[in-house]
């Protein structure tokens, strides 16, 4: 037997957990997850936008979402400039760590959509119109989760 997700995914529900910190970029992330989204099916009811002040607050906050039972994905997304400071190889350590755990504690498929870049110009460009934008790949990924753990449910019942 061989199992995958599809590319539709009408029946699932999604959380979208946002960093405001760099909303200009974090913006576009949501806008690129959004659409992806909206191509995979998925009904504008069957999503809800979480937003958080930063990076950091990611993961409690996915966490939290994952435990409410109510969604099949929980798609993170940040965006982490590497400026003078220490704080962006804390953050993003903090971050990748903190999603990853809320993810396997709960069972509940989490896409990684938190942006790590050198510059503001690489972070724009990962979170432009078109189809590298990480959002949307991130919201994809979510999609294809989603449905391959219906799947994988309902092999387990059947
Ligand atoms: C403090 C901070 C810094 C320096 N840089 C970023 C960043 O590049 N991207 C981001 O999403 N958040 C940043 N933050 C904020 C932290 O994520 C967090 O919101 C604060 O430390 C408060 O807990």
């Amino acid at each position: 037997m061989e199992l995958e997700g599809t590319r539709t995914a009408a029946d699932c529900r999604f959380a979208v957990v946002v960093a405001r910190f760099n909303a200009e970029i974090t913006d576009g992330l949501l806008a690129g997850a959004r659409r992806a989204l909206a191509e995979a099916a998925v009904p504008d009811e069957n999503v809800t936008i979480v937003r958080v002040p930063g990076s950091f607050e990611i993961p409690v906050a996915a966490l939290r979402l994952a435990r409410m039972r109510q969604f099949d994905a929980v798609i993170c997304l940040g965006c982490l400039i590497k400026g003078e400071t220490m704080h962006f190889e804390y953050i993003a350590d903090a971050t990748c760590h903190g999603i990853t755990e809320a993810a396997t504690a709960t069972g509940v498929p989490m896409a990684l959509g938190v942006l790590t870049a050198l510059t503001e110009e690489q972070a724009h460009e990962r979170a432009g119109d078109g189809p590298g934008n990480k959002g949307r790949e991130a919201a994809l990924a979510a999609v294809e989760m989603a449905t391959l753990f219906r799947r994988l449910h309902e092999a387990s019942a059947g």
